[in-house]
């Protein structure tokens, strides 16, 4: 039996759940208890703070933990990162009133720098040959330099829309996060067994996202033409029809530029083209 930490409440709460469902992990989130146990995977889910993951599994009182490796490189414990996951993508940035001239990091020089992450800043300002000093603050940073608490800020950023309401602007990005899988890198052999799997799992998800199945009948004459312009995995699957001179022809595509490619398959003749969702791709 393995336990997993994951985020409580809070952004990471429903896709990490999620992500454990789409693995076949089925978590009642319903009736969410500090502590529950999957009915169909040897795995328990503990419910905690996002800050305290790093520790909890460092510690081994769980085996792996979702969290964003901001709060990994921050806390500095000691865990293994198994897999990034692709969501609750952000980055650390330092930001300054928007009226502020700004002409290269050597801005900060003797600033006051508000932040909840005090470490990777110090680390960014060493890297630097920057002295400033750091007000560590937990919780609406972006107010700091309005407040007169600081003269800038290094914080969460994601779509940049709470730095432009606090009159704030984005001068360096220092630290790039997503959610990643983490373990205390200790697992016996049966438990890395079961981490092995969920991690062929995630992988298989991860592979399928952002693709599609495309299906569609095709003169026979145009079928280099349609494997041109959708090149497959591996070959796609062609299928004589019934139809004389017609085949079937079958391909998983990147959903990224589909409408261009729909387009050009119509020019050579594709009729009934179908296009479906892919769940999971086991290469
Ligand atoms: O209660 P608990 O301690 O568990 O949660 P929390 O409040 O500490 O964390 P939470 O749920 O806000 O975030 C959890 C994790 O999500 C973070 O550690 C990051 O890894 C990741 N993440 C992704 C974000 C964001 N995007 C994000 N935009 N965390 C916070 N923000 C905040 C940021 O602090 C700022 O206030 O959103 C604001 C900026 O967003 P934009 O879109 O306006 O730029
Ligand atoms: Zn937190």
């Amino acid at each position: 039996m393995l336990r997993i930490a994951l985020q409580s409440k809070g952004r990471l709460n429903e896709e990490s759940v999620s992500l454990l469902n789409e693995i076949g992990i089925n978590i009642d989130d319903s009736k969410r208890k500090f502590l529950s146990k999957s009915d169909s995977f040897p795995l328990e889910v503990l419910y905690l703070r996002d800050d305290d993951i790093p520790q909890v599994v460092s510690a081994g009182t769980a085996h792996l933990g979702i969290v964003g490796l901001n709060e990994v490189r921050e806390k500095g414990f000691d865990v293994k990162i198994e897999a990034p996951l692709g969501f609750g993508g952000c980055r650390i940035s330092l930001a300054i009133p928007k009226a502020e001239e700004y002409d290269g990091p050597q801005y900060f020089q003797g600033k006051r720098i508000a932040t909840s992450y005090p470490n990777i800043l110090r680390n960014y300002l060493k890297e630097n040959n920057i002295e400033a000093s750091i007000e560590v603050i937990t919780g609406s940073v972006e107010i700091a330099p309005a407040a007169g608490i600081a003269d800038a800020i290094f914080d969460i950023v994601s779509s940049g829309g709470t730095l432009v309401t606090n009159g704030l602007k984005e001068v360096e990005k220092v630290f790039w996060s997503e959610a990643v899988l983490i373990s205390d890198g200790r697992l016996n052999a049966e438990e890395q067994a079961l981490l092995d799997e969920i991690l062929f799992r995630i992988d298989s998800i991860k592979i399928s996202r952002g693709k599609k199945y495309v299906l569609m009948n095709l003169p026979k004459e145009s079928i280099n033409e349609a494997i041109r312009i959708l090149p497959a995995m591996r070959s796609p699957t062609v299928l004589p029809l019934a139809a004389e001179g017609w085949c079937s022809l079958h391909s998983v595509v990147d959903e990224e530029g589909l409408w261009d490619k729909i387009r050009q398959l119509k020019a050579i003749g594709a009729e009934g083209i179908l296009v479906l969702n892919v769940d999971k791709i086991i290469p």
